[in-house]
């Protein structure tokens, strides 16, 4: 089988090439991925000498060169986690973000189903979504896979879209798609803009940790190498044209899952006095900012038997140990255009 999986130099996505490299040897794996900001080939390192792993420079924003790279590839799945990712960029440029996430999914669905020709059989189109489509809970209930979409993040919007037009796609021309809405994911080689790595960084540099508002917004936790199991669970042995809720039961306040990294970092370290706690340093809130992510996966439970195989607490602790073990990447990846994006966005705060 020959699957291209997009974004693939990403976070997400290079845990997703490394899962399906190691456990299927018998399948090739192309990584089509743009290279932007977030997309870092050293994520790749160990499987790059893997003659089953190709890597291809491109825009899924670029119709044709899509179509053209479909036809010559021939391939049998798409797993699509290529995507503008991060919320508070989607509230500063917003086109971009319906750039990649919306037009890049079309542009993926159609040349998928330009080269499929309607022979369907075997093929599967997998997108990669997040729960924060459905928008943002009060202090009780869970997201299910019927609960209706109501996204407020430019971010949020774009995936929400790019959701209709893969269900789209399946209802009109019958091209087999599946679809998996995702919690937040932690873990190695995650860009240190969002909450975590962001934070593992400035402790470790001894700079502010900036909360939003008063930090008592919820998000629900998941370890990345369990969301790539979850992916090929459903990826083998989903429904075509069905949707899959993915996440951990791990609901956290900001402020308490801060707290929480500060002693393992503080512990880490060798800072006795709790120095780290110190750092916290609350700035103005999220625009928009979703209260409360919580998502029910007991489909996924029930169907095809996954069950996140870590504690939060374990997950966080190999997360800790990976940034602390990996400094060189923390500063190769914040060197240069990080510092100027680092200084725009908390500067006005
Ligand atoms: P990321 O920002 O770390 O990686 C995205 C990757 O996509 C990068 O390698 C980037 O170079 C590539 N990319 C961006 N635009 C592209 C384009 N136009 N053409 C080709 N490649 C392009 O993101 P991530 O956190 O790994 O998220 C991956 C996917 O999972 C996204 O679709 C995201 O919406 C979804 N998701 C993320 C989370 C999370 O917590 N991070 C949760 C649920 C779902
Ligand atoms: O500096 C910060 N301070 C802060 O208080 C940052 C970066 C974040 N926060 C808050 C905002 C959120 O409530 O922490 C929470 C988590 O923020 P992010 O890491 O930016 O994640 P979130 O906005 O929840 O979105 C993430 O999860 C769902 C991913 O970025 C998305 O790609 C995914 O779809």
């Amino acid at each position: 089988m020959h699957i291209l999986i997009t974004g693939g130099a990403g976070f997400i996505g290079s845990h997703v090439v490394r899962h399906f490299l190691n456990r299927y040897p018998d399948y090739t794996v192309t990584n089509l991925d743009k290279l932007t900001y977030a997309g870092n080939l050293a994520n790749l390192k160990d499987v790059e000498s893997n003659p089953n792993y190709r890597f291809v420079k491109g825009d899924i924003a670029d119709g044709p060169f899509l179509l053209d790279l479909f036809n010559e590839q021939r391939f049998d799945a798409v797993v699509h986690l290529a995507a503008e990712s991060h919320v508070d960029r989607s509230i500063e440029s917003p086109v971009e973000f319906v750039i990649a996430n919306v037009l890049g999914t079309v542009n993926l669905l159609n040349a998928a189903r330009a080269t499929w020709g309607g022979k369907f059989d075997g093929k599967l189109f997998y997108h990669v979504s997040t729960d924060e489509v459905y928008g943002s809970l009060g202090s009780g209930g869970m997201f299910s896979e019927t609960t209706p979409y109501d996204p407020h993040s430019p971010y949020s919007a774009s995936k929400a879209s790019s959701d209709h037009f893969v269900r789209a796609f399946h209802d009109t021309y019958g091209l087999p798609v599946v679809i998996s809405n995702c919690s937040n994911n932690y873990g190695s080689h995650q860009f240190p803009e969002k909450l975590i790595p962001l934070f593992i960084n400035n402790i470790r540099l001894e700079k502010p940790l900036p909360v939003y508002g008063a930090g008592l917004n919820v998000r629900d936790w998941l370890w990345v190498v369990d969301h790539a199991r979850a992916i090929d669970e459903i990826f083998h042995r989903g429904t075509v044209g069905e949707t899959y809720n993915i996440g951990g039961h791990n609901e956290w306040t900001n402020i308490d899952l801060i707290r929480l990294l500060c002693r393992i970092m503080d512990r880490k370290l060798g800072r006795d006095d709790g120095s780290s706690e110190t750092l916290i340093t609350y700035v103005t809130d999220r625009a928009g900012h979703d209260l409360r992510y919580a998502i029910d996966a007991s489909k996924l439970q029930r169907e095809l038997g996954w069950v996140p195989s870590v504690t939060f607490e374990e997950g966080l602790e190999k997360t800790v140990d990976w940034y602390l073990d990996n400094q060189d990447w923390l500063d190769e990846v914040t060197s240069g255009a990080y510092q100027h994006y680092y200084e725009t966005m908390y500067a006005s705060r």
